[in-house]
């Protein structure tokens, strides 16, 4: 094991996992919190201990290669040369669509931005998508449909503290953001969750639906607060379009119809609605606990309107935002390695996006191939060859049990990871790569706001950057080395080129500015615009300037409880674990505090399977079993029980969840499928 060396004695930078991008101070491997707006001097437990995986045991320091089922040291030359071999062989057998590109959005810009490239101009796939397909995918289909423009947050985290009220449906921030929830401190909170959360124990109003029920739930507070007199008319008139249409359905949707559907009180409902108009500033955030549903643009779409109808959005003081969950989830959306992107958020079948970008890139837009699948399809298609890059999907994503079939029927599965991932054990050949403190780039943070991390310490000896395996792989494929730079500034001043002219121009944004420690929130068109932190104050990004209502009704969850599945699982997060785990469960500390995979059930509901607080359970699922300790928790509803997705093996929650996909976002059902409970 090499211990990672450091460069200079001290540097500012950000965590590495989520959104929030908090800043710290890293003296070797000891980390600081420092004073940014996002964080405000604090951390979670994961940013304190994120420096261990910089030389812990686990670390990934040199190229993997299978001989005769087992997975043995290669050079890199030997490694890299066998995946371009094999590459070209399957797709001159079976077309360039049989080796696909999974992404994530962790990675920094410059390597979404680069591995987009790679896929349309060095493998010539269309098969590209990534894991924020199963993160944001339905807030920005709902955004980019009300507003033209899908920035998570179009006004800085701070702007919250000048809030009277916040209604926050289905994010648990004191878990997964929580140097976040200083900002709602001074709000009168409303937390829309089925579960007693963390966050909902802050709230002075907490609404418990049943989960899959908030599309009902939206259009039940929508319709108090016309029917009593709150509706933004001179908004409405002037910033917005489609609300008759919208009201139309609302207004069949009153309370009282509304608390026999999702089991919120009616009274509750017009609680709410006077409270947020009521209040001089207010917001409606989302989370994935409204999001990841397979009718989850639409539920977005629900909370839209009800801010629309009270006139937040694009108000000063006042707005919409739905919460990033990944570091650089935000930027990894933007630049191409979504199945239907190219960079600034342009789209791949407009032919003036295609010829823009093929002129940066030096090709012929013909040659760019059409848009893709998302990323549950292009897994479940059996794709020959399988490059993955920043995701540990056998973990992470749903129906597992389907997911590791495609995995291992696949002919080359590479995986580019830090650590040994479930995924990465599963592959052909694994390629080790240098992190978030050993090189440079940039993140968008849930802000929009553009962050350089640069390079605190050496990598280990035998490691190599996301980029250098991009740029030895594009060469063995035939590409001109001058096309897949290594240097992180290099790759930025190209997407800057890329990128210029789309939604999300990142044209006047460069190294210099970032390191001056400007903050610039995207689009930022030229070098001496100042960026935009508040969007939408004056139009919105559409052709009239206008927010569209969407006119979206409820129909529930894909998979209704029924005799033989009578519960519903809900899935999500604690905060010692970051995502799929396979970073935090090599950290003692992290591990200790959650050790293993569990499930929280209401008391009654356990004793009715007969299983106690701490017994080993088995939930059931029409597509797997998951093996949990249980955790008896009174606030839960009795008809739901929740996991986390941390875990591996008959840990993984993803062995339940159903794979029904929205048809605009193409997100999975993560957060309701129907199972039973039986003791272990
Ligand atoms: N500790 C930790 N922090 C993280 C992460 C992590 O893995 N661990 N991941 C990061 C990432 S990528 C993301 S996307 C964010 C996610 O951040 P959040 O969205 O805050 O996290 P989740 O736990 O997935 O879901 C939030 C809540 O949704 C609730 N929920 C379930 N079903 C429903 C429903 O039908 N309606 C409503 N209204 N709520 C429902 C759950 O009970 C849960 O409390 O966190 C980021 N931060
Ligand atoms: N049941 C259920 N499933 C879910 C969710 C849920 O709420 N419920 N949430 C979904 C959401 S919101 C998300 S975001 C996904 C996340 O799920 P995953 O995509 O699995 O996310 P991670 O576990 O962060 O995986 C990232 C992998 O990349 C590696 N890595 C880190 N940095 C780098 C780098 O710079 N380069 C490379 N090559 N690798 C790197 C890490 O070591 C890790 O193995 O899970 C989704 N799955
Ligand atoms: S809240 Fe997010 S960015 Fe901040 S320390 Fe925790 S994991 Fe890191
Ligand atoms: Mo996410």
């Amino acid at each position: 094991m090499t211990i990672a060396a450091p460069v200079t004695g001290t540097i500012d930078t950000h965590c590495p996992y989520c959104a929030l991008q908090c800043g710290m101070r890293l003296t070797g491997k000891t980390v600081e919190p420092r004073e940014f707006p996002t964080n405000r001097g604090g951390l979670c437990q994961k940013g304190w201990t994120s420096a261990a995986l910089l030389d812990s045991p686990g670390r990934l320091t040199e190229p993997l290669v299978r001989v005769d089922g087992e997975l043995r040291p290669a050079t890199w030359d030997r490694a890299l040369d066998l995946v371009a071999n094999r590459v070209i062989e399957i797709q001159a057998t079976h077309g360039r669509d049989a080796v696909a590109v999974f992404g994530g959005g962790g990675l920094t810009n410059e390597k979404s931005y680069l591995l987009g490239k790679f896929a349309r101009v060095a493998l010539g796939t269309s098969r590209i998508d990534y894991n924020g397909r199963f993160c944001m995918s339905s807030a920005a289909a709902a955004g980019t449909r009300a507003f033209g423009m899908d920035r998570g947050l179009p006004f800085p985290v701070s702007d919250l503290r000048g809030a009277d009220a916040v209604l926050l449906v289905g994010g648990n921030p004191a878990e997964t953001m929580p140097p976040f929830v200083q900002h709602l401190r001074d709000a009168e909170l409303i937390v829309v969750d089925p579960r007693r959360s963390a966050t909902a124990e802050l709230a002075a109003l907490h609404l418990q639906p049943a989960p899959g029920t908030d599309l009902a739930l939206a259009l039940g507070i929508l319709h108090a607060v016309v029917a009593d007199g709150h509706l933004r008319h001179d908004y409405v008139a002037e910033r917005t379009t489609g609300f008759d249409e919208v009201w139309r359905i609302a207004a069949t949707w009153w309370p009282e119809r509304v608390e026999r559907v999702t089991g919120v009180a009616a009274a509750d409902q017009r609680s709410v609605a006077a409270l947020l108009a009521g209040a001089t500033n207010a917001y409606v955030l989302t989370a994935r606990g409204t999001e990841q549903h397979a009718r989850g643009a639409d539920m977005v779409g629900a909370w839209i309107n009800l801010a629309l109808a009270l006139g937040l959005p694009g108000r000063p003081g006042s707005g919409f935002g739905c919460l990033t969950g990944q570091g650089n989830g935000q930027g990894g959306r933007e630049h191409g390695q979504k199945a239907d992107q190219l960079p600034g958020y342009r789209r791949l079948d407009d032919p003036a996006a295609r010829a823009h970008v093929a002129a940066v890139w030096g090709v012929d837009p013909d040659s760019l191939p059409r848009p893709g699948v998302s990323a549950y399809e292009l897994l479940d298609e059996n794709p020959r060859g399988l490059l993955v890059f920043g995701s540990n999907i056998a973990v992470s994503a749903p129906h597992a049990n389907r997911v590791a079939r495609a995995l291992s029927d696949a002919d080359l599965l590479v995986v580019a990871d830090v650590v040994m991932s479930e995924t990465a054990a599963m592959a052909d050949v694994v390629l080790p790569v240098a992190q978030w403190a050993e090189e440079d780039g940039t993140l968008t943070n849930l802000e929009g706001r553009l962050l350089l991390r640069r390079a605190a310490v050496r990598p280990p000896a035998g490691v190599r950057t996301d980029l250098e395996v991009l740029h030895g792989l594009a060469a063995r494929l035939g590409q001109p080395a001058e096309r897949f730079p290594v240097d992180a500034e290099e790759v930025f001043d190209e997407l800057r080129r890329a990128s210029a002219g789309g939604l999300a121009d990142y044209s006047g944004v460069t190294y210099a500015r970032l390191r001056d420690g400007e903050a610039l929130h995207w689009p930022v068109p030229s070098t001496d615009h100042p960026g935009t932190p508040r969007a939408f104050l004056d139009r919105f990004a559409h052709p009239d300037g206008k927010a569209r209502f969407a006119p979206v009704d409820h129909s529930g969850p894909d998979e209704p409880p029924d005799e033989e599945f009578p519960l519903q699982a809900t899935t999500g997060r604690v905060l010692q674990h970051y995502q799929s785990g396979a970073q935090t469960r090599l950290v003692p500390e992290l591990v200790a505090a959650v050790p293993e995979a569990y499930v929280e059930v209401h008391p009654d509901t356990a004793a009715r399977a007969g299983l106690g607080h701490g017994d080993l359970a088995h939930v059931v699922s029409r597509r797997g079993t998951v093996r949990a300790r249980v955790r008896c928790v009174p606030t839960i509803r009795v008809d739901l029980v929740f996991l986390p997705f941390h875990f591996p093996g008959d840990g993984r929650a993803n062995l339940l969840t159903n794979p029904a996909l929205d048809p605009t976002s193409r997100m999975p059902e993560f957060k309701v499928c129907a199972v039973r409970l039986e003791a272990a």
